[in-house]
């Protein structure tokens, strides 16, 4: 993509309304505008990268079985009339009324929805183990969002719903879920921590809340530091496998780690002292386990191997794609701009000419282009008539995790520059060895 022909709609001025780094550098580097409170339009740069976020979810949920389908963002309220939760839900939904004067709502999440489409399709445990989930939209009437797309009222959300025949099953969904969603952060660049939480008006028995520290998270969470070292990394995990999913759950979970709603000071003070922490962190995802209480309310049975009919075994399992961004911005990013991990980058490399204008450095930028396009990465390339200054800030605000500086003193000598974003340092090569070094790194991605 040449920057001249891109909407890339960069700010120079701090936005004031932006209290936090992420929502300050979404606004600056034309991510995102804000349309109303919390509802925000998704421009071209920040759409790019949830749309990078939302392939590794599908990615990661394809590796471990689950189903992809899509409901639609407006529900009839009696589905959830009938799971008594139409009147729990309160001020946090958005009712409509439509010309025919049918009550409808807009999804806060989509238990009821999803159990009507289990129960008018499947009756049997032969259909069983089987998890459906989307990536859409939700709306929750938040009283106070902010932060940008932290927390905002319009949000997208990746949800999923397992079903099984006994209880056992689903909590092998559960644990399946977890650690299929440690491996999704993982490659996002995060670190987010499982920490037993409140389930909150999903219900259920079981749940655990991801984590990523940062001092701007809104919950407060205590754990014991040696859970910040543990990482899934490329082992290869069965996800058919019982006991090895469970047995990597139990390396996650055994060590303290939970939020204020959980916290129990006496297990809290029984890790030694120097490992007891206490910080803030960011939610960006939570599983629950919940039995029969949706099934049970809706008529979701199936019919046993040994012929008796059950409600099905559920759970649900929540990843906050929307605000992934704002996480993973407020976990890697520096007084110059965002650092986008490799994995979530919205275009792999820049391409920055120190001379636009001129026959050499032209030529030799859209040959490198080229090359870079051969090896399947699309460049972002800064063909503007600017100051090299210029360039270089908008490149470090975006984040994009390596730069190619192409200028006719380097030409002169056969090189061009490649600089890291994250550590500033640059190296001199030719054009070919910068290819094929920036092709490696994201063949490993
Ligand atoms: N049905 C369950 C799981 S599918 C559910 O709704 N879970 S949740 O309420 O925990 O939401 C899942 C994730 O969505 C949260 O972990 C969080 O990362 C994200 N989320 C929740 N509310 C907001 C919001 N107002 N703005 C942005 N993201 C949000």
């Amino acid at each position: 993509m040449r920057m001249t022909r891109y909407f890339l709609p960069v700010l120079k001025e701090n936005p004031a309304e932006a209290q936090i780094v992420s929502h300050r550098y979404m606004l600056r580097a034309g991510m995102i505008k804000q349309q109303a409170a919390g509802i925000y339009s998704w421009l071209p740069l920040g759409y790019r990268v949830l749309k990078r976020i939302e392939q590794i979810v599908h990615e990661e949920q394809a590796r471990a079985g689950h189903i992809p389908l899509l409901m639609p963002t407006l529900q009839p309220a009696d589905l959830w009339r009938e799971s008594g939760r139409y009147d729990d839900y309160g001020q946090e939904m958005l009712r409509i009324t439509d010309r025919q004067k049918r009550e409808l709502l807009y999804g806060p999440t989509n238990e009821e929805m999803i159990t009507d489409i289990f129960r008018s399709h499947v009756s049997s445990y032969k259909d069983l183990p089987m998890t459906l989930y989307h990536i859409q939209w939700k709306f929750r009437d938040e009283m106070r969002p902010r932060f940008g797309v932290m927390r905002g009222r319009e949000f997208l959300m990746k949800d999923g719903y397992n079903f099984d025949v006994d209880r056992d099953a689903a909590l092998h969904a559960y644990n399946r879920h977890m650690v299929s969603y440690l491996r999704t952060y993982e490659r996002m660049g995060l670190t987010a921590i499982p920490m037993r939480a409140d389930s909150g008006p999903i219900g259920g028995e079981d749940t655990h809340e991801f984590l990523v520290l940062a001092a701007t998270g809104e919950s407060e969470v205590f754990f014991d530091s040696a859970v910040t070292d543990l990482r899934l990394g490329a082992r290869e995990v069965d996800y058919d496998n019982r006991e090895e999913v469970a047995s990597v759950c139990k390396e996650f979970t055994t060590l303290y780690a939970r939020t204020d709603e959980t916290h129990d000071a006496a297990l809290f003070d029984a890790i030694p002292e120097e490992r007891r922490k206490v910080a803030r962190g960011i939610e960006v995802g939570q599983i629950f386990y919940f039995g029969t209480k949706y099934s049970e309310a809706m008529g979701a049975t199936v019919v046993t191997a040994e012929g008796t009919k059950v409600p099905v075994e559920m759970g649900s399992h929540g990843i906050g794609v929307s605000r992934l961004l704002g996480a993973i911005i407020e976990a890697s990013h520096d007084e110059k701009g965002i650092i986008w991990p490799e994995g979530v980058t919205p275009f792999p490399v820049g391409i920055v000419n120190l001379k636009q204008g001129d026959a050499g450095t032209d030529a030799a930028c859209d040959s490198l282009y080229k090359a870079l396009a051969a090896v399947g990465l699309e460049a972002l390339y800064d063909d503007r008539d600017e100051r090299a200054g210029a360039k270089f800030a908008t490149m470090d605000l975006i984040g994009l995790p390596w730069r190619i500086t192409v200028g006719p003193r380097g030409l002169a000598n056969g090189v061009v520059e490649l600089t890291s974003r994250r550590t500033g340092v640059s190296e001199e090569m030719s054009a070919e060895a910068a290819v094929a070094k920036v092709a490696a790194i994201y063949a490993n991605v």
